[in-house]
Formats: C-alpha cells, sequence, structure tokens
C-alpha cells in the first residue's frame, strides 16, 4: 500500500476519490500551516533538516531520510492495512466484525475520544516550540524537530478521521484544535500534562520518555478499537512513537553518563560540586523524573472510572495488548484499589473489573516505564555509585483520581499537608533547580559538538556518524 505523493495531502487511503473529504481537508492544510508557523518550532523554519518521511506503511518504506525545511515537510495520512478478517477484540460486542462506519450511538463518545487524543499532539510542539534555541547539540536538534514534526503529523491522523467519519462536528472539532493552545489562560489544551511549560531540555527528555509512554499505551488501547480506521491509524502512529520514547531514553542516559563522567573526574558526589562543574547532578534529575512521571499519571484518568468501563463493554478502547489476556469480556473479575483513608492511612476497596480499566493500564505503563530506571541504574552502579534513581509511588503528587490532592511521601506514605510543603523541595523541582538546570541551556550548534552537561550519544542517525550535519542552519 503505497503513498501517494502526487496529492497535495499524501495519502494511502485513496483520498483522490472523495472530492468532498479531499477539499475538506485541502481547506484546513492553509490553517495548519498558519498554525506551524505560528505555535511550531520558533525559527529554524529554513533550515535544512535530516529527516525521516514515511513513503509507505510497510517495513521498507515507512522511514526515507532526507533533508528537509521543515514547513515542506510532507505530513500526510497513512493508516495500516486493512485486515479483512479484523473482529472485535473485547467487551460487549467480542467476536463480531470490526465497524467502517461509526454506530450512531458511539458517535459523541468516539469524538470525544479522538479530539483528546488529537489534542495532545499540537500541544506538545507547542510546549517544545523554544527549545531549538538551546539545542545541546546539532543532533538533538534534529531529534526535536523529527518528533515535532511526527506529532504534527498524528494531528493529520486525527484530522483526517474528525473529517472523514463526524461530518459538520468533526470539521467543527478539527478547527478547534488550532484554536486550543498549550497553557492558553481561555482556552487551554485538554489535559493537564500538555499545559505544563517545557523550557529545558531536562524536561523534554523526561516528557518524551514518561509522557509520550503515555501515547504509546493510550495508542495502544486505541489500537484495539472496533472502529477499524481509529485501530489502524494508531496501529502507524505506534510505529513512529517508538523514536519519540528513544530519544528520551537515551537523553536521560546522556545526561546520566556525562553526571557520572565528572563524579569521576572530580571524585565527588556533592550536588553543589557537581553544578560547579556545569554538569547535572542526580538528585536534580530524580526531581524532574519525580515531576514528570507524576504528570504523566493523571493522563491515564481516574483509578475508578465509569467512562472506561463503558469504552471497554461498547468495544471503543480496550486494555494495551488485548490479546495477552485469556477472558476479553472482564465481565465476572474485580480489581483492588488502595485508596485513601482520609487521613494517613488506606484502605482497600473492590471494584468490578471494567471500572478499573485505567489502573490496569496505568499499571502497564509503570512497568514499561521501570525498564529505563534499570538501565539507567546500571550505569551508576558500574561507575561504582549507590545512588539509585527510583520510580515515585503511583500515589505521589497526583491531580486525578482518587489520591488527587492527598500529600504523600515519594514512597507512597501518606503525610500531612505542612510535612509535603516542608519536603517537598526535595522532591520535585524547585526555583532554584529549574534557574540551575536553564543556565546550562545554551545552544550548541557546531557540527559534532556537544554540551557538557550531556554525554554524545553512541551512535547518530540512520548509520551517519554522531558529527553529521544533522541540521543545515542558514
Ligand atoms: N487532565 O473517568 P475519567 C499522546 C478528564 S498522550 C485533565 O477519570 P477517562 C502524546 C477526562 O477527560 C495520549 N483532565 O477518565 C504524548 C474526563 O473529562 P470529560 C493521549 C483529565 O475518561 C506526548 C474526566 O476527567 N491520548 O498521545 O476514563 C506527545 C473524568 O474522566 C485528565 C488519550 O488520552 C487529565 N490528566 O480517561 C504527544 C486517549 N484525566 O470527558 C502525544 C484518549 C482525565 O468527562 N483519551 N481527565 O470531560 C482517553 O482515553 C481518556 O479521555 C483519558 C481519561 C484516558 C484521558
Amino acid at each position: 500500500m503505497s503513498i501517494n505523493y502526487q496529492d497535495r495531502i499524501p495519502n494511502n487511503v485513496d483520498l483522490g476519490s472523495n472530492r468532498t473529504l479531499q477539499r475538506a481537508l485541502e481547506h484546513w492544510q492553509p490553517e495548519f500551516l498558519k498554525w506551524w508557523e505560528e505555535l511550531g518550532p520558533k525559527d529554524f523554519q529554513v533550515s535544512d533538516v535530516y529527516l525521516r518521511t514515511a513513503t509507505s506503511v510497510d517495513a521498507k518504506g515507512w522511514a526515507t531520510y532526507g533533508y528537509v525545511r521543515m514547513p515542506e515537510y510532507r505530513w500526510g495520512i497513512f493508516l495500516n492495512e486493512r485486515d479483512p478478517n479484523r473482529r472485535i477484540g473485547f467487551g460487549d460486542n467480542f467476536g463480531q466484525e470490526v465497524w467502517q462506519q461509526i454506530p450512531g450511538e458511539y458517535r459523541a463518545t468516539l469524538r470525544r475520544l479522538i479530539v483528546t487524543q488529537g489534542d495532545t499532539e499540537p500541544a506538545s510542539v507547542e510546549q517544545q516550540r523554544m527549545l531549538g534555541h538551546t539545542a545541546p547539540s546539532l543532533y538533538d536538534l534534529r531529534n526535536l524537530f523529527q518528533v515535532n514534526v511526527e506529532e504534527g503529523r498524528h494531528l493529520w491522523a486525527m484530522v483526517y478521521l474528525l473529517h472523514a467519519y463526524f461530518g459538520r462536528d468533526g470539521r467543527e472539532e478539527a478547527e478547534e484544535l488550532l484554536e486550543r493552545h498549550s497553557g492558553d489562560a481561555d482556552k487551554p489544551r485538554i489535559l493537564g500534562t500538555f499545559n505544563e511549560p517545557i523550557r529545558d531540555w531536562l524536561s523534554f527528555f523526561m516528557f518524551t520518555y514518561f509522557t509520550d509512554r503515555d501515547g504509546k499505551f493510550q495508542l495502544k488501547s486505541l489500537a484495539e478499537s472496533s472502529f477499524d480506521p481509529l485501530a489502524r491509524t494508531c496501529q502507524f502512529m505506534l510505529t513512529e512513537e517508538a523514536h519519540h520514547m528513544f530519544v528520551g531514553d537515551t537523553g536521560i542516559n546522556r545526561v546520566v553518563k556525562r553526571t557520572l563522567e565528572v563524579m569521576q573526574e572530580l571524585n565527588s558526589d556533592d550536588p553543589q560540586v557537581i553544578r560547579n562543574a556545569g554538569a547535572i547532578d542526580l538528585p536534580t534529575v530524580q526531581r524532574y523524573l519525580n515531576f514528570w512521571f507524576s504528570s504523566s499519571l493523571d493522563l491515564f484518568g481516574s483509578e475508578t472510572s465509569s467512562n472506561a468501563a463503558s469504552y471497554f463493554a461498547n468495544g471503543l478502547k480496550g486494555r494495551p495488548d488485548e490479546a495477552q489476556y485469556e477472558d476479553h469480556i472482564a465481565l465476572e473479575q474485580s480489581y483492588t484499589l488502595e485508596l485513601p483513608d482520609g487521613s494517613v492511612g488506606t484502605r482497600s476497596e473492590k471494584i468490578p473489573l471494567r471500572n478499573a480499566m485505567n489502573e490496569v493500564t496505568r499499571a502497564s505503563y509503570v512497568r514499561d516505564c521501570v525498564i529505563g530506571l534499570k538501565r539507567w541504574n546500571r550505569i551508576i552502579e558500574k561507575a561504582g555509585h549507590t545512588f539509585r534513581l527510583t520510580l515515585p509511588s503511583t500515589r505521589f503528587r497526583r491531580n486525578i483520581g482518587n489520591w488527587a490532592g492527598v500529600p504523600t511521601t515519594p514512597e507512597g506514605q501518606p503525610i500531612s499537608r505542612e510535612q509535603f510543603a516542608a519536603d517537598m523541595h526535595e522532591w520535585l523541582p524547585s526555583e532554584s533547580d529549574q534557574a540551575f538546570i536553564l543556565s546550562l541551556m545554551q545552544g550548541v550548534y557546531e557540527q559534532g559538538k556537544m554540551a557538557a552537561w550531556i554525554a554524545p550519544p553512541d551512535r547518530g542517525i540512520n548509520n551517519n556518524p554522531v558529527d553529521y550535519e544533522y541540521v543545515k542552519l542558514q
């Protein structure tokens, strides 16, 4: 299924055969480009960036590399190939044929899910808008822009569904996706994390590790959907998403590696000594990790959710990797939650499994997050240090769900508000931490050069050397 690049909008959905839809999307395209110009990466729009572009959705063609100016990136509509035998994999309609059109009764709910998914994509580009000015190397600058253009494409993926399947309502929603803005006081983005500013590269790496990983799990859940075009869209998005998490994973790894080198050189683990040498002390890395992990946990919604139960029952949104479960109906089972007891203790509550689907997904996500931590800790251990990076408890600093607003230690022990306020500077980035990190952020644009707070990557992109000219600055 190759992609038609002759059309104004590259696609593999035979857009040319539906003139009305094609015209509607061609009408939205200049609005998107205007948004990119105003709220996409600040500057660098005339630079040649070594980007990958999909030319087909199969293994051979999905990553074709070459120099592109970002506004000329071929944003388009790519769905995985249709499996004519695909059946509904979970919920009350298990085993029936998947839907090529949306049943009327699920229209509003599916629209809401698609809009929420779509809203995060431009939001992240807006959040990262200024980072090009402080990139630690050309390699990192290129990765930032790769992530940005692909998030733009993921917006296209959701806008296509809105236009193609939701008529006028869908077109209006597509317009609003460009009207809400990250952090805007009047029209913010829908989900909390996507209104948090990303001013520095440590936050960017945490975001791409933890928040893009929420994207992975949400897309995996939507890739199970009975609404086949949504499932196929998400399957292809997941292919691209892997690189975004790679950027976060290796980014944090390189920060830790550089810090360990400085610790070794100076024979010290004193945070102030490490900072004076221009590297990021490990306790500060931990505080940034605590912030972005806890914020990303909120993106899974409440532990107990009747929304999640009905998404599952109706076959709209499944569990990630639904095939790994034995029981796809999930009507008989229950799930036990540990909830705050209103004082400084906890109580257990058993709820029907369908109502606990957000928690099931969150738990899979947490297990996936641990993998990177193990890798980072391995290099700390190898360097002979006892310090370990840890994931805080899922109760820590929550704003959504049963633990919202309940002060706890990072280990999840409920504590008084006073104690939380007294200790929080040890657990979360303080103003002075942020000022220090910002002080390190100076753009390094010389080919092959790297900022002093981060180690070079082990290898370059697409078998090119690390010192390749990944961005030709104009
Ligand atoms: N902030 O029953 P509840 C990505 C709302 S990231 C603000 O608890 P439900 C990416 C919720 O919307 C993946 N509001 O939760 C990453 C609901 O509001 P309404 C994005 C929140 O509905 C990096 C109300 O609270 N994709 O792709 O079961 C870069 C009660 O809802 C939050 C999706 O999220 C929050 N954190 O589940 C680029 C998939 N959490 O509807 C991209 C689509 C909850 O009553 N979305 N609320 O007004 C969903 O599946 C669900 O909406 C949620 C919430 C999982 C987000």
